[in-house]
């Protein structure tokens, strides 16, 4: 068995799953949105990571199939929930360098708008630091074209790569998302409790919303919320659900 075959199998069984994890605003514990996280339950391997089949996935090219699979399934849970009155509620989605890095990909978001008729500024689109990395001129370049379409943008894992701090006041990015490596160990190690402020000031300063995610106690949402963190995610709030569960949740929360 080699995970590449078994990605095919997955693929034309359509057999994966995106589940769903809120976003709260800490002003008045409401929803502002939901980051899609992709789902793979083999039948006889069990649950797979997508830490481990995306990477597999992009060396393949099998990621573009997925990729367009992700961003037009939640962009359609999206609009579900817009359709059911559920108006604001953003859905932020992982996008691969890979997928990113292709010509098509502009093209592709513009599509699935369309397709699903969501409102742009209802898709978030979460990029790594590493898209930077190959052709910096370029991935800017791509990002004002997604811009220029009205989605959001967001740096994911903000602080794990070494982007520069210089071409972030580059970017026409809208959100940081603080890495959740730096989130477990605030109320423990001092540094990260700094690097943590010191993001969001730097953040605040140039005018980007920042999130922090793998909020799991009470004592990292205060010391955030003292911080001025804007967003939360984190098993604190919720785990990652199926569609149907969000919807539910969404409706105690909103
Ligand atoms: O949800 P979980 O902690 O298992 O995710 C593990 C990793 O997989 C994270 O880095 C996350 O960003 C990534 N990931 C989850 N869903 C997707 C997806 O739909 N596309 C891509 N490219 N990465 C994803
Ligand atoms: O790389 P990215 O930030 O997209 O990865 C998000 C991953 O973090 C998801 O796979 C999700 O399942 C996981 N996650 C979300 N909230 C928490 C949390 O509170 N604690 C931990 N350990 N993981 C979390
Ligand atoms: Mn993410
Ligand atoms: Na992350």
């Amino acid at each position: 068995v080699t995970l590449r075959n078994e990605l095919q199998k997955a693929l034309e069984a359509n057999a994966f799953m995106l589940y769903y994890q809120p976003q709260i605003d800490g002003r008045n514990g409401r929803v502002t949105g939901f980051e899609a996280l992709l789902r793979w339950q083999h039948p006889l391997l069990g649950f797979i990571s997508p830490a481990q089949f995306v990477p597999v996935a992009e060396d393949t090219g099998q990621i573009i199939p997925l990729s367009e699979w992700v961003l037009a399934t939640a962009c359609r849970a999206c609009r579900e929930l817009l359709d059911r009155g559920m108006t604001g509620t953003v859905v932020a989605v992982n996008i691969s360098a890979v997928h990113f890095q292709r010509n098509i990909f502009v093209d592709s978001v513009r599509r699935v708008l369309e397709e699903t008729r969501l409102p742009a500024e209802l898709l978030e689109l979460e990029i790594t630091e590493t898209v930077l990395l190959d052709n910096a001129e370029r991935a800017i370049a791509t990002l004002q074209a997604l811009k220029a379409l009205g989605v959001r943008l967001s740096i994911d894992d903000f602080g794990t790569g070494f982007s520069s701090l210089n071409y972030l006041k580059r970017l026409p990015i809208d959100k940081v998302k603080i890495d959740r490596a730096f989130v477990q160990e605030i109320i423990s190690d001092r540094h990260d409790a700094a690097i943590t402020q010191g993001i969001i000031s730097m953040a605040h300063h140039l005018r980007l919303r920042v999130i922090a995610e793998g909020v799991e106690s009470e004592s990292q949402f205060a010391f955030l919320k003292k911080s001025h963190c804007d967003e939360f995610q984190g098993y604190y709030f919720a785990r990652p659900m199926p569609f149907e569960q969000l919807d539910q949740f969404l409706h105690e929360h909103h």
